[in-house]
């Protein structure tokens, strides 16, 4: 990665790392409070600590690291970043850091207590709404700043494959440039004018509707990253090459396809939408599946052939012969066993009937604990391990990498515990976005204690694996400087000399066909939000 270049991504890393510390105390707090053993002092309420919580883990951690990340990764396969370039960069992240401060202002002051959905009838400050723009405006900024890179790089090898990572950033950014224009036009035209007196009700069901055009798009926003270090890096910590640069190309090109016209999957439940159009989006979440498949199949392919070059000849002793002493593989591997229940789960929850049983319920935190909390998360944490001291001229020492490894185990063992009790819990009828209540004594909700006390067990490791992070990620950056420095790993593919088919990098085609899934999806239940199953209630109209 350039020096300039490193700087930009650095700048970055250091949000992830304060984000990590507050956010994760603040997850700690709220499994206490939902066990009943812990009540908040000095009036902080319940939601507003939800709300800290979910944004600073959920968008700023995650955002920040991703432009971070993907800067790295563009400067290592494509080279520099030019100064126009880099520049954009910088605005992106001035910007992202001052909508944040804003944001968390107006949380602290409880003005923001609304949770990472903001769901209307809940309303904010109309400042948070606002910083919530800055914040994506600025992921803008850095987004088109890596496409400039990715495509200068086309210019200049006119005809040529272009490197992998490049491909997959630019894959990534092109999905968040469209998703997120619907949740844009909802916070510009809806909240912001609604937040201010402008006008006086909100149309709930197209605020909800927009959102998840985003919603859904953004996990997959998390998601990509993590691929990337699990197609391209890990293959070469193992010491071997990728499983196919073709395959990877085109399981990222289904995720631009399908991330975003899936979004009312989170929506099975409200009224307000036909049920054709719920059918057709679990339709197409089902095709969102399969690029994750796809991945998984690239990994083991991986693994077994590695093992069996290393001499293993049963069925599976390959499994073996992985690197079980190095944390750069050893954290993303945590996390792509919990991806296995995550997917299982993500399948329950779009499945339109099973979704009327975990709907609402903590099951679904229990959800996203075991995708973004640990297989995302797990693989950012593998990630930081080498990208920090690469960028700062160090190289991880065997304690250091240790350190990487008690992480990964405690942060296993946490979430683990957790989401599970989570997801048996959600079973029982437990409700999401709950403090903790005995509700009048009702016996269901006595079922429920155990498994909150689980959870707040599971809170406590995994506080104390942020703190072993915390201290980690700043040895990565401020030991000793080496003359070897940590490398980036990229891996070359098995098919690294077959070209790629022409479409495949045919934005024009990528995009028209991104856009025409979309329009299909949600043309139809967004007219009728405006034209039907609305009724002429406060609170239900457009404005
Ligand atoms: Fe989800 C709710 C459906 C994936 C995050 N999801 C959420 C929410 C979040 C979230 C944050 O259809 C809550 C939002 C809220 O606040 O209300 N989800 C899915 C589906 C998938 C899925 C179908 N979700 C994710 C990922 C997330 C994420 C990824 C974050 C990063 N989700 C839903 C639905 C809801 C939902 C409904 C709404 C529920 C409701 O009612 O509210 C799929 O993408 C999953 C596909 C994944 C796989 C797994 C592939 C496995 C791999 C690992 C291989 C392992 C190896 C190791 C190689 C098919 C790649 C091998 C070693 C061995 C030893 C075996």
């Amino acid at each position: 990665v350039d020096k300039k270049d490193g700087k930009l991504v650095l700048a970055n890393m250091i949000w992830v790392i304060i984000a990590l510390l507050i956010g994760g105390s603040a997850g700690m707090l709220q499994t206490f409070i939902r066990a009943g053993m812990f009540e908040l002092p000095f009036g902080i309420g319940y939601y507003q600590l939800l709300t800290l919580h979910g944004v600073i883990l959920a968008l700023v951690l995650t955002f920040f690291f991703i432009m971070g990340f993907q800067i790295a990764s563009l400067s290592r396969s494509a080279g520099a970043f030019n100064d126009r370039e880099r520049l954009l960069g910088w605005i992106g992240f001035w910007l992202m850091s001052a909508g944040t401060l804003v944001a968390a202002a107006m949380i602290a002051t409880n003005e923001a207590s609304v949770l990472y959905t903001f769901y209307a009838p809940l309303q904010a400050h109309a400042f948070y709404y606002i910083a919530l723009a800055v914040i994506i405006i600025g992921t803008w900024f850095s987004v088109i700043g890596q496409l400039m890179r990715y495509f200068r790089w086309r210019r200049e090898f006119k005809g040529h494959k272009t490197p992998l990572l490049s491909f997959m950033a630019s894959v990534n950014n092109v999905m968040w440039l469209v998703c997120t224009i619907g949740v844009s036009l909802s916070v510009i035209f809806q909240y912001i004018p609604w937040s201010l007196g402008i006008v006086e009700t909100i149309n709930v069901s197209l605020s909800r509707t927009l959102f998840w055009m985003f919603g859904h798009a953004l996990v997959y926003f998390w998601l990509l990253p993590a691929y990337m270090s699990w197609y391209v890096v890990i293959p070469k910590v193992l010491g071997t090459k990728g499983f196919s640069d073709n395959l990877a190309r085109m399981s990222f090109v289904l995720f631009l396809f399908f991330s975003i016209p899936v979004g009312i999957h989170h929506q099975l439940t409200e009224p307000g939408i036909d049920a054709f159009w719920k059918g057709l989006q679990v339709v197409l979440t089902f095709a969102v599946i399969v690029p994750s498949l796809m991945t998984a199949f690239s990994l083991f392919a991986v693994f077994e052939t590695h093992g069996r070059k290393l001499g293993a000849t049963g069925l599976l002793d390959w499994f073996k012969k992985l690197p079980w002493t190095d944390a750069r593989f050893v954290l993303p591997f945590l996390g792509m066993l919990f991806f296995i229940p995550g997917g299982i789960g993500g399948i329950i929850n779009a499945s339109g009937q099973m979704n009327q049983l975990v709907h609402n319920t903590i099951w679904v935190v229990g959800h996203f604990h075991i995708t973004v909390g640990a297989p995302v998360i797990l693989t950012y944490f593998g990630i930081m391990m080498f990208l920090l001291p690469h960028i700062t001229g160090r190289k991880i020492t065997k304690q250091l990498n240790n350190m990487g490894l008690y992480l990964g185990y405690t942060w296993t063992f946490g979430m683990g515990l957790m989401s599970a009790a989570m997801h048996f819990a959600g079973l029982r009828g437990a409700p999401r976005r709950s403090t903790f209540s005995e509700y009048g004594g009702a016996d269901i909700a006595q079922e429920w204690i155990t498994y909150q006390i689980m959870q707040a067990v599971g809170g406590t490791f995994l506080f104390v694996a942020i703190i072993i992070a915390v201290i980690l990620f700043i040895q990565l950056m401020t030991g000793p400087k080496t003359a070897e420095v940590e490398e980036f790993p990229v891996a070359p593919m098995m098919d690294q000399s077959v070209p790629t088919t022409k479409w495949v990098e045919n934005w024009r085609v990528l995009i028209i066909i991104t856009v025409f899934l979309l329009l299909i999806a949600y043309t139809v239940p967004i007219t009728q939000m405006f034209t039907e199953n609305i009724p002429d209630a406060k609170g239900f109209k457009l404005w």
